[in-house]
């Protein structure tokens, strides 16, 4: 056996290695200076009790982005020299987030260990490649997310430390093929296990969902889909999920191989970013030669997130969660004997509180971050949960999953459509929303994203924008001023939330003005950028009138849009005139 010797590194704090609202995302260049990853790997493991670091069983796999293949050895090499005993890695490094979440709760290893955590190789959404971003986060042994007390923790050893633990010369290990390297320590073994990417994940799925009325539904001449990965990891599951176990044809998958550089594209499933797939759905400027398919979903770079499209139809995130929520229990096996609660993002629209009124389900309004929903599901208070920003999943792992969303979706379609498959007209995309309006009401909502705006002038207009909401009477006068056609705001404030399982209180959670007639505006800053600050402005309304949902969304919320943009003084803080994306 090949024996290795640890090192200690003398190390002095980087500045800027606060985690995000998931994770450290930064460009790679800076991933990429002296000891900027190993100080953020050496805190992480500082900020975990001892039982959780020496003799444990940790993932380290990712979204394949450029940098990652480098990361794996150096984090690999730290391990073992700070006392891990076994190392798992998804071959080639790629394990989508969805994935590492079910690899940490499902999978035993070949001597029989149980993972305690684990580091994700992503930036999500963000574009990737040398001038790109890269990210890193730790996952618990709950799978999800390291909640606020461990990332404050984590900060604070980077803002401190002066050593790392390497095991320099321990050699490469080779990811491409799955196995096990076994090598020797100071403390006995240590072991890198490499294994396939997609097998538990796909087993978990199988153990969620009919998945032959999905393939009746694939093999329908009636019915046809496009999946596109974006060049993301979700392509390591779409071809061994929708091809080869529900019988889905080859050609309904779009940019389903994984690149470092997600071929030069952001990817991030979202209308202005998913072109190929909008352009194909019928909804872009220059649409696509034939009939679109009835059914479209696109994934980010670490396949947590969706987007789901009808032919010619968007559905928003937002709806998307509430149709899940209030079909679940008649169309996905998991659910069959009920659903413990819902929950959804601060910003996210109440389309599911509606659904979870109707249904008499328990409801929770979290900050934005996945994290937050982790503690009511090991409480056994939600089941299903969701964010305006293209993220919908449920308790079967602790974090968000975009291929669990298309399965969904796909479970939905075929229960419509379970009488009429091969005869009438099929009940599409579009009917299922629309019927969902009726009963419920509809929501429109949009979201307005400025990024990398100069982060000075966007704490300016944040500030602007608390102080404002402190006098009621005179924001009220701002608004008529600018639109005598919308309704009083009735409320406004900074929202705090308090845990309601562990208690702890997370503040300054995005600012929300609440009008007499449901409709919100909610200014935040973004979390999740890697340059500058993003300003997200999220816009609603609520109509019950059923002779009223049928209108354009730009149409139906031009008014609060204007409302908007001159109460927050958005051009004269930021200079920009138009957002960067509309979602
Ligand atoms: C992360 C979080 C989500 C959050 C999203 C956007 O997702 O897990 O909960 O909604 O960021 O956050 P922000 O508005 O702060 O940019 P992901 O897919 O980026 O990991």
């Amino acid at each position: 056996m090949v024996m290795f010797s640890v090192t200690r590194k003398q190390s002095v704090p980087i500045d800027g290695q606060k985690p995000g609202t998931s994770g450290l995302r930064k460009k790679v260049k800076v991933f990429m200076q002296p000891h900027y990853l190993q100080n953020f790997v050496q805190s992480t493991f500082n900020a975990l009790t001892t039982e959780k670091v020496r003799g444990a069983t940790l993932v380290v796999s990712g979204d394949g982005r450029y940098y990652s293949k480098d990361a794996i050895q150096i984090i690999i090499k730290m391990a073992a020299a700070n006392g891990v005993r076994h190392i798992w890695v998804g071959q080639n490094g790629l394990l989508s987030t969805p994935a590492v979440s079910a690899v940490i709760r499902e999978r035993v290893g070949v001597d029989g260990s149980k993972a305690s955590g684990a580091f994700i190789l992503t930036a999500s959404h963000n574009p990737g490649g040398p001038h790109e971003d890269f990210g890193i986060k730790y996952n618990m042994e709950n799978g999800g997310p390291a909640p606020e007390g461990i990332t404050d923790k984590i900060y604070k050893n980077t803002k401190t430390i002066n050593e790392y633990l390497i095991a320099e010369d321990l050699l490469d290990v080779d990811i491409t093929a799955t196995g096990v390297t076994s090598f020797g320590g100071p403390e006995g073994q240590f072991n890198v296990e490499v294994f396939n990417s997609a097998s538990d994940y796909v087993k978990l799925m199988k153990s969620i969902f009919d998945f032959e009325s999905i393939q009746k539904l694939l093999s329908s001449p009636n019915f046809s889909f496009c999946y596109d990965a974006l060049h993301g990891v979700g392509g390591a599951y779409a071809k061994p999920i929708f091809v080869e176990e529900l019988g889905a044809k080859e050609s309904f998958l779009l940019n389903c191989t994984p690149k470092e550089d997600f071929g030069g594209g952001h990817p991030d499933p979202n209308l202005t970013y998913a072109k190929e797939l909008v352009a194909r759905m019928g909804l872009g400027k220059s649409d696509s030669q034939g009939e679109p398919p009835e059914f479209g979903a696109a994934a980010d770079g670490d396949a947590d997130r969706n987007m789901v499209l009808g032919k010619r139809f968007f559905v928003t995130p937002s709806d998307s969660v509430a149709i899940i929520a209030a079909n679940a229990v008649e169309s996905i096996p998991y659910f069959y004997s009920g659903l413990k609660g819902v929950a959804r993002s601060m910003p996210t629209s109440a389309a599911l509180d509606v659904v979870a009124k109707h249904l008499n389900l328990k409801f929770f309004e979290v900050p934005t971050g996945w994290k937050f929903f982790g503690n009511l599901m090991d409480a056994g208070l939600c089941s299903i949960c969701g964010e305006e920003s293209f993220g919908t999943g449920s308790d079967h792992i602790r974090e968000k999953d975009g291929i669990w969303a298309v399965l969904a979706w796909l479970s939905i379609i075929a229960y419509k459509n379970k009488e009429n498959l091969s005869a009438g007209r099929l009940v599409t995309v579009e009917d299922i929303v629309r019927n969902h309006w009726a009963t419920y009401g509809r929501h429109y909502y949009t979201r307005y994203d400025y990024e990398n705006v100069d982060a000075g002038a966007a704490k300016e207009l944040m500030a602007y924008l608390v102080k404002l909401q402190s006098s009621l009477p005179e924001v009220n006068k701002i608004v008529k001023g600018i639109r005598s056609d919308v309704s009083n705001i009735a409320s406004a404030d900074e929202f705090e939330y308090k845990d309601p399982v562990d208690g702890s209180i997370s503040k300054h959670q995005g600012i929300r003005y609440l009008f007499e007639d449901g409709s919100r505006l909610v200014f935040r800053l973004s979390g999740t950028g890697s340059e500058g600050a993003t300003i997200r402005l999220y816009i609603e309304q609520y109509e019950k009138d059923s002779s009223k949902i049928g209108r354009e969304s730009q149409e139906a919320l031009a008014p609060l849009v204007d409302v908007a943009l001159k109460l927050s003084k958005m051009q004269e803080f930021t200079g920009r005139s138009a957002p960067t994306v509309i979602t």
